[in-house]
């Protein structure tokens, strides 16, 4: 741990929102007067009816989370009507395709007629306020579009991101029943071509149910079209008018579904309602970024993950912010592309994740020094924790040392960010997420959850609500109460472990939970698991994360396989290709260890821990294992280990 401390530059502070000072007045308002707080604050937004509550939370007994409950508004409304009248010509999106010579500014009124005219096509086709619209586009500025238009008729959008395989498609389209799919006929990312539609086609013979599939053309491929279900977006647009008002919303509806993966079961369908949602995503955009009208913003997550909902697309428009959306992918056509892009688009702010850092790190200097990135002013990570190495590159090399790093720590079920440096108020440590925005308060606990003051280390709860915060588990309330509110009675578990230091910074530590993170993708170890066991030859799979230089962890199978099965390299290529097809690209095993057993509790359980050390290659601390039914699987399989990479 360098104990490097990066006190704000003078420059940052002058022009910033809120210096030191500022914070802890701000934020000891914020916990203290969560009401006057919030109530002074939701304004920000355009209400149709204002509220005259604001928060009615409660974590124990029976968890129900209201904010602003008796106000009525429209997201689409707040996100572009309401600039027109200043910020009409001002660019709201800046698209950069996958090809370097595709790009194009997209103004508000521009966006306003879009928005219009998809919510037009999906009102044609019979989507009602309430109703669920599955999104599977790519990094298009129709993806845009399309959750917006569907905020404005009042339909609950649930984006499944474009890696994702058919059968998690499906799944996802079954667990919150759409009638309705918006995809493209195929996505472009690095040159090649990802089979979107197709997919789509391989879902819906799967599952019942969806009526209609609207096709966005992207690149023009041949595809196949489902006479009756299937429509092109351009044919069906070009029949409807560019103006639709805007559904009146109570605070408290439903927004978006997105799933995510948990410790255990099928993802879940994590709800975020309307009203707190945005005033919260719009806040934190504008305080964590200190982001000031003019400036020029770029995301590189993509829709598909919580923080393209959050911050590109519904807290910089909101914020009446350009956004740049892009299409593609940091190493193509070369591992200069992000700070090209920077230049390209004057960006000023820059947000991305520790893996995409450390791959171009990776692939040397002169890709970055070669651009000048003189616009930067303020740099983001997200994701997963940033080593230390990485932030101090991507602050000396990308940032030249100017540009404050703000390390982001949030997740799907927060909405926005909870855990953050301001840029003109917080002194900045290499891999901490240093202090709570305002209104957030955490904690740390032990496994018995007895708070633990001071410099200390445990897991990491949240003792109340902000505005943010998922309301439930889209048809499973009980699960959503199970899942965060359970294991510490009262309090919001989040699932990682933390280090709380001297000075009140929060260092995240990762996950405490069956959960892994592969390049800042959630993944249930349980899902990769099932998957592998799906398999013909497969008896048995325990997974595992382990460090992985680029991706942070990297997914390590233990596999049993059925007796007479030979453990053959050719067998770990089509198990690999077997889950890659299952799940997604994202979840392809890294490494495979064909074991005759796995470390087992007499009682039949998988010893988790164990498989963790092994796995990490650290054998001289693998604890007690005086529990294990057969301690010699133990041996077998660390024997093992060392023939592997
Ligand atoms: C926004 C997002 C959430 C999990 C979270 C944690 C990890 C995210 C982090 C971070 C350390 C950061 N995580 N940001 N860990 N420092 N700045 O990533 O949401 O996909 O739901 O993942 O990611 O482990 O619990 P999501």
């Amino acid at each position: 741990m360098s104990g490097e401390v990066f006190p704000v530059p003078a420059s940052v502070a002058e022009a910033a929102y809120v210096d030191d000072a500022a914070y802890r007045a701000m934020y000891q308002r914020s916990v203290e007067d969560p009401d006057g707080f919030w109530g002074e604050h939701g304004k920000r937004l355009d209400w149709i009816k204002p509220y005259t509550k604001v928060k009615d939370t409660r974590y124990a007994p029976d968890v129900s989370i209201k904010w602003f409950e008796d106000g009525t508004l429209n997201v689409s409304a707040n996100c572009i009507d309401r600039h027109l009248a200043t910020r009409g010509d001002k660019t709201a999106i800046i698209f950069e395709g996958d090809d370097p010579n595709d790009s194009r500014h997209i103004t508000y009124r521009e966006l306003h007629a879009e928005v219009c005219r998809f919510a037009n096509v999906l009102k044609a086709h019979g989507v009602k306020k309430g109703d669920r619209v599955t999104i599977y586009l790519p990094m298009i500025p129709e993806a845009a579009y399309a959750m917006l238009a569907c905020t404005r008729v009042g339909a609950i959008h649930s984006i499944v991101f474009a890696g994702f395989s058919p059968d998690s498609l499906a799944g996802r389209i079954e667990d919150c029943a759409s009638k309705i799919v918006l995809t493209a006929d195929e996505g472009l990312r690095g040159g090649r071509k990802v089979a979107l539609k197709a997919n789509v086609d391989a879902a819906l013979a799967k599952i019942g149910g969806v009526e209609t599939v609207v096709v966005v053309k992207r690149t023009g491929g041949a595809i196949a079209m489902t006479e009756g279900r299937d429509v092109w977006y351009h044919e069906e647009a070009a029949k409807v008018p560019a103006d639709c008002p805007p559904e009146e919303m109570n605070a408290e509806d439903p927004l978006f579904i997105l799933y995510t993966s948990g410790s255990t079961g099928k993802p879940k369908g994590v709800l975020h309602t309307t009203g707190g949602y945005l005033v919260y995503a719009s806040m934190t955009h504008q305080y964590v970024f200190d982001y000031h009208d003019g400036d020029v913003y770029w995301c590189t997550a993509d829709v598909g993950w919580v923080t393209g909902h959050s911050y590109i697309v519904y807290g910089p428009l909101a914020n009446g912010a350009t956004t740049l959306m892009f299409e593609g992918v940091p190493t193509w056509p070369d591992a200069g592309r992000f700070w090209q892009v920077v230049d390209k688009h004057k960006v000023n702010i820059f947000y991305t994740a520790p893996t995409a850092i450390r791959s171009l790190m990776g692939a040397g200097n002169d890709h970055v020094t070669k651009t000048s990135r003189a616009s930067l002013r303020i740099l983001g990570s997200v994701g997963e924790p940033i080593n230390p190495e990485a932030w101090l590159w991507y602050h000396n090399v990308v940032g030249q040392q100017r540009c404050p790093i703000v390390d982001t720590w949030w997740q799907t079920e927060t909405g926005g960010i909870l855990i953050t440096p301001l840029p003109g108020a917080t002194a900045l440590k290499p891999g901490s997420a240093t202090r709570p925005f305002f209104g957030v308060q955490p904690a740390v606990v032990d496994a018995e959850g007895k708070f633990l003051e001071g410099a200390t280390e445990g897991n990491l709860v949240i003792t109340d609500s902000w505005p943010g915060q998922m309301r439930t588990i889209y048809g499973d309330h009980e699960r959503f109460e199970q899942t965060y509110f359970s294991t510490y009675k009262g309090l919001y578990f989040t699932g990682d472990g933390c280090r709380r230091d001297e000075d009140g910074y929060y260092w995240i530590t990762g996950r405490v939970d069956d959960v892994i993170n592969v390049s800042g993708h959630r993944m249930g170890t349980a899902e990769v698991e099932s998957a592998l066991v799906a398999h013909p030859k497969v008896s048995e799979a325990a997974v595992v994360g382990y460090p992985h230089d680029i991706k942070g962890q990297g997914i390590y199978c233990y596999v049993t396989l059925m007796a007479g099965e030979e453990p053959t390299e050719a067998l770990k290529k089509e198990l690999k290709d077997w889950v890659r097809r299952e799940i997604g690209p994202i979840a392809t095993p890294d490494l495979i260890q064909f074991a005759p057993g796995l470390p087992k509790t007499r009682s039949g359980k998988i010893m988790r821990r164990i498989l963790r050390k092994i796995a990490e290659n650290e054998f001289g601390s693998l604890g007690d294992t005086s529990t294990l039914a057969d301690p010699a699987v133990v041996t077998d399989l660390i024997d093992n280990r060392q023939n592997l990479k």
